[in-house]
């Protein structure tokens, strides 16, 4: 069985750009794949974070990993510092990535050109934990939004560099990006896209807004004064974001499908269909999640997912180190 791996951020609330560009294809992937999904709380401290707030976040983030239909059984779920061998590894793979190669991350580039101050340095190093995420489990496939197609390609090049250097120690793994919702936009500026990071609130529909909210963001969603429902990213970019969102959430419904039933009809009623659509997602989600929280069911995922997640971990940190030769024995 090919192995695949993927992490989210635990900043913030998790949205539906999350869960259309990451979190679904988890879900749809773990009976095909040997699956690991983990909780990225070493790289989401790369940024402040308030405590209490984080730590509320790991909390739902796991209890909507499940929600969403992780199944602990068939996928590996673990939180990243229960499995110490990723920033043990991360600093390894820091070792061999090179500051130009890190200068040309737009991730880290966008923060600097905005002119926020006092980035931290684990900020900057962030790609090379990610490759050590992935690395760490021979992955195969590593299933992500396109914004961090990059950062997978950066992890194809250390573990090529590793390989070439110390023998080979490393699966060199491809990205997987969905055809369909890879980058949800925001719905009140269709061109940045949805995030977790959002001032205005307005353009991010979290997993876990309330029905009602959620339905008016949809319906204040920005569109254009062409009124046609069509499939153009370019001349239509809100329109096409909505498109792309009921199209996600009715199993990859084709866009001809979409613009035929809503030919002739006014945007009124498509946006609608688009609020039902997500209203139906979330209302699935938030039942299961309040289940999730009011059982045991997150201990019991986190300690079956690290201690197998460990064993993998470990035998490759070791073998790494064997290789570099900074093992006494
Ligand atoms: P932020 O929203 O603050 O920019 P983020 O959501 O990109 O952060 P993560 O939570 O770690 O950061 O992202 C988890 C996964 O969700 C990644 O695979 C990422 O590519 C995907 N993702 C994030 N935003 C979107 C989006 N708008 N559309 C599609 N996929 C997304
Ligand atoms: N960098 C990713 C989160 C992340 C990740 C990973 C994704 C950390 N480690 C390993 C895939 C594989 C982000 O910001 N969304």
């Amino acid at each position: 069985m090919k192995r695949m791996l993927s992490g989210i951020k635990p900043t913030g609330q998790l949205h539906l750009g999350n869960y259309i560009g990451a979190l679904k294809h988890f879900v749809e992937y773990q009976d095909e794949y040997e699956m690991y999904a983990f909780i990225a709380n070493l790289h989401c401290i790369t940024v402040p974070q308030d405590p209490q707030e984080l730590h509320a976040n790991l909390r739902d983030c796991v209890a909507l990993y499940l929600a969403c239909g992780l199944d602990p059984k068939k996928a590996t779920i673990f939180l990243q510092t229960d499995v110490r061998a990723h920033a043990q590894l991360g600093y390894i793979m820091c070792c061999h990535t090179y500051m130009g190669e890190l200068n040309r991350m737009t991730q880290f580039k966008d923060k600097q050109a905005k002119g926020e101050r006092n980035l931290s340095g684990g900020l900057y190093t962030y790609p090379a934990l990610m490759a050590a995420d992935i690395l760490l489990y021979d992955s195969d496939y590593v299933p992500v939004g396109e914004d961090q197609k990059q950062h997978v390609e950066l992890t194809r090049d250390v573990a090529e560099r590793m390989n070439n250097r110390y023998g080979d120690l490393f699966k060199v793994p491809e990205p997987l990006i969905a055809k369909v919702g890879a980058r949800i936009m925001s719905l009140s500026d269709p061109s940045k896209k949805m995030s977790k990071s959002d001032e205005t609130n307005k353009g991010c529909i979290y997993l876990l807004d309330d029905l009602k909210t959620a339905r008016k963001k949809v319906m204040s969603a920005v569109t254009d004064s062409l009124g046609q429902v069509k499939f153009d990213p370019e001349n239509q970019p809100g329109i096409s974001n909505l498109m792309q969102i009921l199209s996600s959430l009715s199993n990859d419904r084709p866009m001809a499908d979409i613009e035929a039933e809503f030919a002739g009809k006014g945007y009124g009623d498509f946006k609608r269909a688009v609020a039902d659509k997500v209203c139906e997602t979330l209302e699935m989600i938030q039942g299961r999640y309040q289940e999730i929280l009011a059982s045991g069911e997150i201990n019991e995922a986190l300690a079956i997912g690290s201690d197998r997640a460990n064993k993998i971990a470990d035998a490759k940190l070791a073998k790494v180190q064997k290789a570099i030769g900074m093992e006494i024995i």
